[in-house]
């Protein structure tokens, strides 16, 4: 046991020297990845993990308190009624007040729960001035973005051939890293809608606090804006067939003006601009 937290904790020492490397060797660091020992919830890296964090911690207390209050209940009635200390029982069957209270009580704490749940539902149903959309599309077994608003061109996104997972660079975490991520600008609301080609997939980014189940034929709406740069992660979150644990979900996020470096770059591969004229590339797109 003990041997395993050393461990454990060398691993996350180990982590943290990786970190270190990768965030010298590229402009993005890792940030969006999950490490060994962790506890809790990830960071909250948008404003919707933000609230949905902040509702589970307020359900931990009101449950803890319930949890504690019941408790507390059974041990002192095992010990006031026992039949020693109790020999003739009372024979009262009702209690109004009591009764009126049990009942109310519960209600009022249902909808203490209920408000804060549906208003974080309906925040992070619809996204409200969104900057852009991507259309998010699940394969069997790899993710497709397109960014119809920015020239509607695609990005395929796979995870690495089993010769790269064999010799990982120290940006690449095992089983997550892919060969071309999907990216976005930091700081900015953008409108996800998802849906799959083939079977069910799940669009799961816990540190953005987004679970889309994408179903062939419907799109399914939500939206993410994250505050840092970085390399995010996820993973496909819905049982999808025998490469369910081989798509992986990697998001970079880039400032502004790189970003919109990335979009020219990648509407020229596209054929959306003149190979030659890169300067038109400022142009908003013709559609
Ligand atoms: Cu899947």
């Amino acid at each position: 046991m003990v041997g395993k937290r050393v461990l454990g904790i060398l691993g996350i020492l180990t982590t943290i020297a990786g970190l270190g490397v990768a965030g010298g060797a590229s402009a993005q660091p890792i940030v969006g990845v999950p490490h060994e020992w962790q506890m809790d919830f990830p960071p909250s890296f948008t404003p919707l993990m933000e609230k949905v964090a902040s509702l589970h911690d307020l359900l931990l207390v009101l449950i803890t308190v319930i949890c504690v209050f019941v408790l507390a209940l059974l041990i002192y009635a095992m010990w006031r009624f026992h039949a020693s200390r109790n020999a003739t029982p009372a024979t009262s069957t009702h209690n109004t007040f009591l009764e009126i209270a049990w009942t109310i009580i519960p209600i009022l704490i249902l909808v203490v729960v209920a408000i804060p749940s549906f208003r974080l539902l309906y925040y992070g149903d619809k996204a409200v001035d969104a900057a852009f959309t991507i259309k998010v599309t699940g394969h069997q077994w790899y993710w497709s973005y397109a960014y119809p608003d920015l020239g509607d061109f695609t990005v395929e996104s796979r995870i690495l051939s089993e010769a790269d997972r064999i010799k990982l660079k120290p940006n690449q975490p095992r089983m997550l890293a892919v060969d071309e991520e999907m990216v976005i600008p930091k700081g900015t609301v953008i409108r996800i809608i998802g849906t799959a080609a083939d079977s069910m997939h799940g669009w799961t980014v816990p540190g953005f606090g987004i679970k889309k189940t994408v179903i062939p034929g419907r799109l399914n709406e939500g939206w993410i804006s994250v505050n840092n740069e970085g390399y995010y992660f996820g993973q496909c979150s819905q049982i999808c067939g025998n490469g369910h644990s081989y798509m992986p979900i990697a998001v970079r996020v880039l400032d502004k003006p790189e970003f919109d470096k990335w979009v020219e770059q990648k509407k020229k591969s596209a054929g959306l601009l003149p190979a030659t004229d890169v300067a038109s590339a400022t142009a908003p797109a013709n559609r």
